[in-house]
């Protein structure tokens, strides 16, 4: 039996139902899991949307966000929902101690990442073709049923258009696809307006300072550019992790410049953002450090030894050497 299917009657079949977006959640990962929360609510069942930690603000336009909770209840699920999801420590702050759990009830899995590790009790769909979870959402949707309305359009418009970098992230096969289906979600009704309103011109004033920082202390070198920001100074601004992704927008557009990396500091590890140009393969280079991603958008994460431009130095000069 096709895993499609497989995922159908066991959606089906379920009746009480936990959805799980990854920490620090985007746009893809909320519009995905809205689109599968909203159909099966639509056929009665009981679901709840979990995810570690508070969503940007820039979400609170979504009036289902407010169903989101960032505690897991650790309850009877008779079946457990992951999108964008490559592994258990996606969730750690519910995963952590917690493993027996997850394993012991019946999972669906969608993503577009490398997986890190097998999962037992699991049924995977995962393509690392595709640009956003929300693409092989509405792909596999098509061939379920057509229960998408106009709100579940703008739910999977707004994961294709965020995870594409407002399509500039997605090249070659990636766009025609990409392309493709928002055309299909725009015909279904998906209220593109809406979302560039929301999602990319309503920043908070602290949120562009917080980027004018990033690129303040931005550096380059050849054609390499790159900057950081520490866990501090989220807080210090009062900003979202996903704040950075404005300085990251900013920092493509120079000329010259073919790759660009942002350093942020997460706890005890460091989070690199990888874009480019088409020049460089940016997922070759994060797959080199356990990451993954696509051609022109990737991202990996390295410990932290104890100061954070040193490392983010160190970083910088291994990637030249692969380059060179
Ligand atoms: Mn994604």
């Amino acid at each position: 039996m096709q895993i499609q299917q497989q995922m159908k009657e066991t959606l089906e079949q379920a009746q009480k139902i936990a959805i799980f977006g990854h920490q620090s959640i985007d746009g893809d990962a909320i519009g995905s899991m809205f689109w599968l929360g909203l159909q099966l609510e639509k056929l009665g069942k009981q679901v709840s949307y979990f995810t570690p930690d508070k969503e940007s603000q820039n979400f609170d336009f979504l009036p289902e966000i407010q169903n989101m909770q960032y505690e897991f209840d650790y309850a009877d699920y008779d079946v457990l929902i992951f999108v964008d999801f490559s592994g258990y420590g996606r969730i750690k702050k519910f995963t952590e101690n917690h493993i027996e759990y997850f394993d012991q009830i019946p999972k669906v899995i969608i993503d577009h990442h490398l997986f890190d590790h097998a999962f037992q009790n699991a049924l995977v769909y995962r393509d690392e073709s595709a640009i956003s979870c929300a693409e092989l959402i509405f792909e596999l949707s098509k061939k379920w049923r057509d229960l998408i309305d106009k709100k579940v359009a703008t739910f999977l418009y707004m994961g294709i258009l965020t995870d594409s970098g407002n399509f500039s992230y997605d090249s070659w096969e990636e766009s025609i696809r990409v392309m493709n289906d928002a055309i299909d979600l725009l015909i279904l009704g998906a209220d593109k307006a809406s979302i560039i309103l929301n999602i990319f011109h309503r920043k908070s004033l602290k949120e562009v300072q917080f980027s004018s920082l990033i690129l303040e202390r931005m550096q380059m070198q050849d054609d390499l550019i790159f900057s950081r920001h520490s866990q501090e100074e989220l807080e210090l601004f009062w900003v979202h992790g996903d704040a950075s992704d404005t300085a990251l927008y900013t920092m493509v557009t120079i000329e010259w410049g073919e790759l660009v990396i942002l350093g942020k500091e997460v706890k005890d590890a460091i989070k690199m953002s990888f874009r480019g140009k088409g020049r460089y393969n940016c997922r070759d280079l994060c797959v080199a450090f356990g990451g993954g991603g696509h051609h022109n958008a990737a991202g990996c994460t390295i410990p932290k030894t104890g100061n954070l431009e040193e490392d983010i130095f160190a970083f910088i000069g291994e990637i030249k050497e692969i380059l060179n």
